[in-house]
């Protein structure tokens, strides 16, 4: 029998594996945290009665939605959560993202288009029909979750903004705000959280901007007020409580290829053919299951998808 000593468990266990810091950097990192997120008080961001106040439009059923699948309870989706901006912790985001103010807010759409806006979250909640998508997420780490999100295809967007023929790839970025988010005095990514997409990925239906789940507003911690969601890539990809959004011509750097670019790729396609360097891809364990099941390729939306990737060899481009 081993005996583990504290720090180790602590590591272990309270760090995603995303993230490898040794113990000195986490015991740093850890204590960073604690200093800066003070008392935390619980719930899941706005209280219940604010979040019921902000009522969606009804949202209608998509066609896109994955079938056949039992939902991930509302528990799971919030309070088992990855947002290091709110701590690196399972649980820390739902304890401290009750700091974020998802109002008022806007989201710049700039770079490579004719019509550069500034969209206000109101207006961008009415820039389409809202629809209820059950997707299937898969994080890099091996668990899955599936969730009811709510929101309408980001292509929607992007019709009103209409790109020059220079754009190649779009730059989604992330709420960086110490005053709001414990998480980002520590050191541990380059913030703002960064991600991006190819715009063939970016214009694909099932790519979604997201401003719900289970039919209500984002929580918090689930990247409140607006988010992507990516459904056929790793969770990392769809970025959380978003600011800007960039039209640029070259492929932009992302936050988890700049922290690790052995490990994390650009295109992070959920594969169960390539293994993440320090363990394997090939099943997943469904939060709230006993047991692993098989990770599908693309994540089950090949059948939509693998048409993009058409000759690229995807060890090389993972
Ligand atoms: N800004 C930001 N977005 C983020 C993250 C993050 O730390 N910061 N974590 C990512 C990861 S690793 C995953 S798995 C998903 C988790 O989304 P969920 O907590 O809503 O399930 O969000 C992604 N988006
Ligand atoms: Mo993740």
């Amino acid at each position: 029998m081993s005996i583990k000593r504290p720090a180790a468990i602590l590591s272990s266990e309270i760090t995603s594996p995303h993230l490898y810091l040794n113990r000195r950097q986490f015991m740093r990192a850890a204590a960073a945290f604690s200093a800066a997120t003070g008392l935390a008080a619980t719930g899941i961001g706005l209280s219940p009665e604010a979040r019921a106040a902000i009522k969606l439009p009804d949202a209608r059923k998509s066609a896109l939605s994955t079938t056949g699948e039992d939902l991930t309870p509302l528990k799971d989706v919030t309070t088992y959560n990855n947002y290091y901006e709110f701590g690196t912790g399972k649980d820390d985001p739902s304890e401290t993202a009750h700091k974020l103010r998802p109002r008022p807010w806007s989201v710049a759409v700039e770079g490579e288009v004719a019509k550069p806006r500034v969209f206000d979250i109101e207006d961008m909640l009415k820039l389409a029909p809202l629809e209820e998508r059950v997707y299937r997420m898969r994080c890099v780490e091996g668990w899955s979750m599936v969730i009811p999100w709510v929101g309408y295809s980001f292509s929607e967007l992007v019709k009103r903004v209409q790109p020059t023929s220079k754009a190649k790839y779009v730059q989604f970025t992330s709420l960086a705000d110490p005053e709001q988010m414990p998480g980002i005095r520590m050191p541990i990514l380059d913030w703002p959280y960064s991600e991006g997409l190819r715009m063939d990925e970016a214009m694909h239906p099932l790519t979604i901007l997201c401003v719900g789940l289970y039919g209500e507003v984002l929580p918090n911690q689930d990247g409140a007020p607006v988010r992507v969601v990516i459904p056929w890539k790793y969770g990392f990809k769809s970025g959380k409580s978003i600011v800007k959004i960039r039209f640029v011509e070259e492929q932009p750097k992302t936050t988890w290829a700049l922290a690790n670019p052995r490990e994390y790729g650009f295109y992070s396609n959920v594969n169960p053919q390539v293994d993440h360097p320090r363990w394997s891809q090939a099943k997943e364990r469904r939060i709230g299951e006993f047991g692993k099941r098989a990770t599908l390729m693309f994540n089950g939306y090949g059948d939509q998808v693998a048409s993009l990737y058409a000759g690229m060899d995807l060890k090389k481009y993972y």
